[in-house]
């Protein structure tokens, strides 16, 4: 998709290119040049994504989760907006490739002005899974990209995004937002987006470079440049992982999607593609599928009985009920509950203007029937009409 839209600016490139018998690129390496244009492919075992990301059993494929990360279907949440929160997800295998692209989308949400503490992107040499530095392990060896939310040191310069190295001694330098150890870093305010946020993280030929979009739009590829890290040394394989965690503020940390990708030179050989997707988890996924395919069709059946009147395109129906285009996302569901609130409020407002005027012409009525019972009295005995009249005198 990315290279399609590519290809109308960078049509005289991708001829030359395909001339020369490689392959079209794609992303920011684009326009640095023929000669740095990696191959790029997609890592399945290193990516998620919805909108089926969560098996039955509550895991994801290729991904261990800890802590406070709840993942579902169409997202990881890895903190709710409660305090001191912490969780991470990570990959089970290490990568066993030099050179990697990973495109995140993610959404931090909160209600109050400022939000804390922030969500960290990582490759490191070990799984972090637990620890102080946005919910995973200190004293890591690799990159950590931090998306910091808090202001800890006080210089107006949060929400911003810094990169982070370690050689697996250094201690994350916490009340400073990690600024005397930062290679790199970028402010932007990646919060309360209307649009999920996206960042893509390339690591090419000892170059980091980071690219967000920063949820302003719906374009997939707008990116803007933040951050560029030169002659970084990573280690050659690891994991990646996202964390994150809350403090006495506190955010809805949600990932969307991680996608990775291997990049290879030009000229090298790509490695061997992995095997196919072992036969085990085939029948996993055979079994998964079929079962989802039951419910599916228990569902349909259903919705025959209950709704006999619509049996004559039921195929139709179907479709339009069960395709993913119609799943509605999340911003989707929120939007609706929000309509759906106001609508609520809206309806208790009337209702309560209704009860008011029945009170009050229940009150119209009481005391006219006081006022006539008075002047009735009044007109019986004069003789007692000041004792009626006393306790109604002030109405
Ligand atoms: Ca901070
Ligand atoms: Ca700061």
């Amino acid at each position: 998709r990315s290279s399609a839209k590519m290809a109308a600016p960078l049509a005289p490139l991708v001829l030359l290119l395909l001339a020369l018998g490689r392959p079209a690129l794609s992303g920011a390496q684009a326009t640095e040049g023929a000669a740095a244009a990696p191959h790029r492919r997609f890592e399945y075992k290193y990516s998620f994504k919805g909108p089926h990301l969560v098996q039955a059993d509550g895991t994801v494929p290729f991904w261990v989760h800890t802590g406070n990360a709840i993942p579902s279907a169409d997202q990881i949440r890895i903190t709710t907006s409660l305090k001191s929160q912490k969780g991470s997800v990570w990959t089970k295998n290490k990568s066993i490739f030099e050179y990697w692209e990973v495109e995140v989308t993610f959404r931090v949400t909160g209600r109050g002005r400022i939000g804390a503490d922030g969500l960290a992107i990582w490759f490191t040499e070990e799984q972090g899974l637990e620890g102080p530095v946005f919910g995973a392990a200190d004293k890591w060896n690799g990159v950590g990209i931090f998306f910091d939310s808090f202001d800890n040191d006080g210089k107006k310069n949060n929400p911003g995004v810094i990169v982070v190295g370690n050689n697996g001694k250094l201690l994350y330098d916490h009340q400073n937002d990690g600024s005397t150890q930062a290679l790199a870093s970028c402010q932007r305010d990646f919060r309360n987006k209307p649009y999920p946020v996206r960042v893509k993280i390339t690591y090419y030929q000892k170059t980091l470079t980071v690219l967000i979009n920063n949820g302003f739009t719906p374009d997939k590829e707008d990116y803007e440049f933040c951050a560029k890290v030169e002659d970084m040394v990573l280690p050659s394989q690891g994991y990646f992982g996202i964390s994150a965690a809350t403090g006495g503020l506190a955010d809805d940390h949600d990932v969307l999607s991680f996608l990775t990708f291997q990049l290879t030179e030009p000229g090298k050989e790509a490695p061997t593609p992995d095997a196919e997707i072992p036969q085990k988890d085939k029948e996993k996924y055979q079994e998964e599928f079929e079962h989802f395919q039951q419910e599916l069709d228990k569902k349909k059946e259903e919705f025959q009985r209950e709704h006999p009147d619509v049996q004559g395109q039921p195929g139709k129906l179907f479709e339009l009920f069960f395709t993913d285009d119609v799943f509605e996302t999340v911003s989707d569901r929120e939007l609706r509950q929000i309509f759906e609130g106001q609508n609520r409020i809206h309806l208790e407002i009337k209702q309560l203007n209704r009860q008011l005027d029945m009170i009050l012409d229940e009150q119209r009525k009481y005391v006219s029937a006081v006022t006539e019972e008075i002047a009735k009295r009044g007109a019986v005995s004069p003789g007692q009409q000041g004792q009626v009249n006393k306790p109604h005198g002030d109405s």
